[in-house]
């Protein structure tokens, strides 16, 4: 069954490698970045199989029936994230010019196998691996996915199933959205009280929560194995009633805000105007950045309503200076193109209706457009969670579009890639965060990763097969959509 998403090239073959030939998982060079895939694929393959799969260097030997592992051709880009993938009779070769693709040769892998393979105890098997060739490689560079921590908490253990899910279907950026009028999530030392006081709540008025240093330094190094770049997301200036709770001098009036536990936006602001909200800002940039080795840092930027126009700009274009003397790309929510942007400010489409003028100025455009992969959204009028106010978005809607022509005036030339979002104003636990992207994210995945000329039935075939793995992953997901 062709893989999801669909490789560039796949050609299958006649017959199949049998994983009952025990063999080992070679590496070539034996370098910590190769065998860290390697250790990754057997740790994937032994539970199920029972199989030892040992992981070792490989050598001239040809006879050994083995997963070959191999970075070639040697010297390729960082960021190159292309590879190919041979299966015969005789074993398995996959190369790569960079380990990224080397993940992805292993993360395809997993879905030539059997459902049964993601089985968390042994299987009677087989293990039939079947015979071709595919060499692949992403179409976007961005392929994300943003979870909102921020109006229900989610605990690090729940955090990195999302991770592993988004990078089983070779999503590579994880944007957390930390901050916002309902709760902070991240621990700043130098204004204790953010998560202290700003973590407490959550939208509907349960326990909040937060990550310490340590958690989200786990987080980040988690997803980095998984080839995931986590993005945070800072929320400002609006979307800040957590942090206007926590201090009163970030609020205009000097008066510290009540928590908030309502699902309304626009209401809040920092005082754009007290130079003490710009060291707040600089001191929270400076210990996120310091935690993030990713490229990025998100500034938010949306639904400044109780912003003034011309303050907001001023505000934007020094809380961007802020992350770029970080040595960070800013990020911001589309809203943001209506200043002028440094030239590496990437702009985020969602709905708002400035990417046009992102696109125009130069900048780099990230699309999520609510109405396609807003995942937030019912699937339907029957779905239990989740809002509605950009339309239902069932499994077809969130797959059958094209970027490059979804918005007239933003080509595919300004494209850095495709991100889906979950908001959590009704979602508080893993099933109901899984309900939400299974079985949407797929297909959000195959829109980042495979070429254009996408078929909706030909995806809708390959996606049903799906669901038993999900399964054996035990998770949650909406089955009903799947005969949507
Ligand atoms: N829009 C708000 C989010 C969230 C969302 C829920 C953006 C950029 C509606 N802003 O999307 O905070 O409330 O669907």
């Amino acid at each position: 069954m062709t893989p999801i998403p669909r490789p560039l090239v796949f050609q299958p073959a006649a017959g199949a490698f049998d994983l009952s030939a025990d063999p080992a998982i070679t590496v070539s060079p034996a370098a910590p970045a190769v065998a860290a895939v390697a250790d990754f694929l057997a740790e994937r393959l032994r539970p199920a199989t029972g199989y030892a799969l040992p992981v070792r260097p490989a050598t001239a030997e040809a006879d050994s029936p083995a997963i070959a592992l191999a970075l070639t051709p040697a010297g390729g880009a960082p960021d190159d994230e292309s590879y190919r993938l041979d299966v015969t009779a005789a074993g398995v070769r996959a190369g790569a010019p960079a380990p990224a693709g080397l993940f992805y040769a292993v993360q395809t892998l997993r879905q030539l196998l059997p459902p049964a393979i993601e089985s968390a105890t042994p299987q009677p098997g087989p293990w039939p691996l079947p015979a071709g060739h595919i060499s692949d490689g992403p179409r976007f560079a961005w392929r994300g996915l943003m979870l909102d921590v921020a109006r229900h908490f989610f605990a690090p253990d729940d955090v990195k199933r999302v991770i592993d899910l988004a990078a089983a279907y070779k999503l590579n950026r994880l944007h957390l959205h930390l901050s916002d009028d309902q709760g902070w999530r991240i621990e700043i030392a130098s204004w204790p009280d953010l998560a202290r006081v700003g973590g407490q709540t959550a939208a509907g008025g349960g326990p909040g929560g937060f990550y310490t240093q340590a958690q989200y330094a786990d987080l980040v190094a988690y997803a980095a194995a998984r080839h995931v770049t986590v993005v945070p997301e800072i929320d400002m200036p609006g979307h800040s009633n957590a942090a206007l709770a926590a201090y009163p001098e970030l609020n205009a009036d000097g008066q510290a805000r009540p928590p908030y536990t309502g699902i309304e936006v626009g209401f809040s602001s920092l005082a754009i105007d007290r130079e003490i909200t710009y060291r707040f800002i600089e001191d929270v940039i400076g210990e996120l950045a310091a935690l993030t080795p990713g490229d990025y840092l998100h500034i938010g930027g949306d639904e400044a309503l109780a912003t003034a126009r011309e303050e907001y700009l001023r505000f934007i274009a020094r809380v961007e200076a802020i992350v770029n003397a970080h040595g960070k790309r800013a990020v911001g929510w589309e809203e943001i193109a209506q200043g002028r942007l440094a030239a590496t400010t990437i702009a985020q489409h969602w709905a708002s209706g400035h990417a046009v003028a992102a696109a125009a100025q130069g900048a780099k455009v990230i699309l999520s457009p609510a109405p396609r992969v807003y995942l937030d959204m019912k699937y339907d009028a029957a779905t239990p969670l989740g809002l509605q106010w950009a339309g239902f978005v069932p499994v077809r809607a969130a797959y059958d579009w094209e970027p490059a022509t979804h918005l007239p005036g933003v080509d595919e030339a300004a494209l850095l890639g495709v991100e889906a979002a979950l908001w959590s104003e009704t979602l508080t636990t893993l099933d109901d965060v899984t309900t939400m992207l299974l079985p949407r994210l797929p297909g959000v995945a195959e829109v980042a990763w495979s070429a254009p000329g996408r078929d909706w039935d030909d995806f809708r075939r390959r996606l049903a097969a799906h669901a038993p793995r999900w399964e054996r992953m035990g998770l949650a997901f909406r089955r009903e959509a799947l005969e949507g």
